[in-house]
């Protein structure tokens, strides 16, 4: 038996929203990968399951990472600049094709001061936003040294990555158009998908994290799907997350900052 509430209705993903843009997106499929279907389908007649991801979100300070969180978990907007201290935590609930989903938001600090605490949270993510500011052409270069930093703790090759324009609001159509050729470009070039929202309007912000939400289930149920081979559908929607450590106690810094 659940002892948790219904997921809410907003949060239930039936079909796989699409990419901000075709151009620089993780797939361009039209629907979710019909294994995946066919698993959560028989599920249904199955056992009780529960799914749960680690999201990072990384990137200069004053970006905007806290707003962009703050606006798809409690739907609210600071204009005061409150740095986070280390790292900030949320926990948002789906119900993707009819599966218990999780997502753990891990906001962490941009401040360099506080970046080597931030940094002993990276490991076991299963996705990383990397977000810059649409009118800051030096964070969108910074983001590449953040992704670096990022991967350092975790397998590059099971992870999904999300590059994040923010305050699309302040840019106008042609300062905005001229930072996304280059933010396209860098997407490619770290294998990310493009999306540029805005905090303050809420402009493409759950469109984004539908999104995430999805496609790290989706990678979360093949992987389990290929892990599991022959064993009966019903186990791979069990009680499990990829990374095995998420709750793990953070390693110890080897930086000498932060002190
Ligand atoms: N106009 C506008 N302002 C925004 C937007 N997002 C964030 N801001 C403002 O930018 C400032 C910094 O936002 P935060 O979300 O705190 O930035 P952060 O990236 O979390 O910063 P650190 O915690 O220090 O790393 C605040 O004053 C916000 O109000 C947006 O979409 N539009
Ligand atoms: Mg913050």
């Amino acid at each position: 038996m659940s002892v948790l509430p219904p997921v809410r209705r907003d949060r239930v993903i039936a079909q796989l929203p699409q990419p901000f843009s075709k151009d620089a997106a993780l797939h361009t499929k039209d629907g979710f990968h019909s294994k995946v279907k066919t698993a959560c389908q028989e599920h249904r007649t199955g056992t009780v399951g529960f799914k749960i991801s680690k999201v990072i979100v990384v990137g200069d300070l004053a970006v905007g990472k806290t707003c962009l969180i703050n606006r798809f978990c409690k739907d609210t907007f600071d204009k005061n600049y409150k740095a986070t201290i280390g790292v900030d935590f949320e926990m948002e609930r789906f119900e993707v094709l009819g599966v218990p989903f999780s997502l753990q938001l891990w906001d962490t600090a941009g401040q360099e001061r506080f970046k080597c605490i931030a940094s002993t949270y990276y490991r076991g993510a299963q996705a990383i936003i990397v977000v810059f500011d649409v009118t800051d052409v030096a964070s969108l270069d910074h983001t590449r040294q953040w992704l670096e930093d990022a991967l350092k703790e975790n397998d590059p090759t099971h992870i999904l990555l999300f590059l994040v324009g923010t305050k699309k609001d302040l840019s106008s159509p042609a300062q905005y158009s001229q930072i996304e050729e280059d933010a396209i470009k860098m997407a490619e070039e770290m294998k990310a998908e493009y999306w540029a929202v805005s905090a303050l309007s809420g402009e493409n912000v759950r469109e984004l994290f539908f999104r995430v939400a999805s496609l790290t289930f989706e990678a979360n149920v093949l992987a389990e799907l290929e892990k599991s081979g022959s064993r009966r559908v019903g186990d791979i929607v069990r009680i499990s997350s990829n990374s095995g450590n998420l709750y793990a106690t953070p390693k110890k810094s080897k930086s000498s900052c932060c002190k």
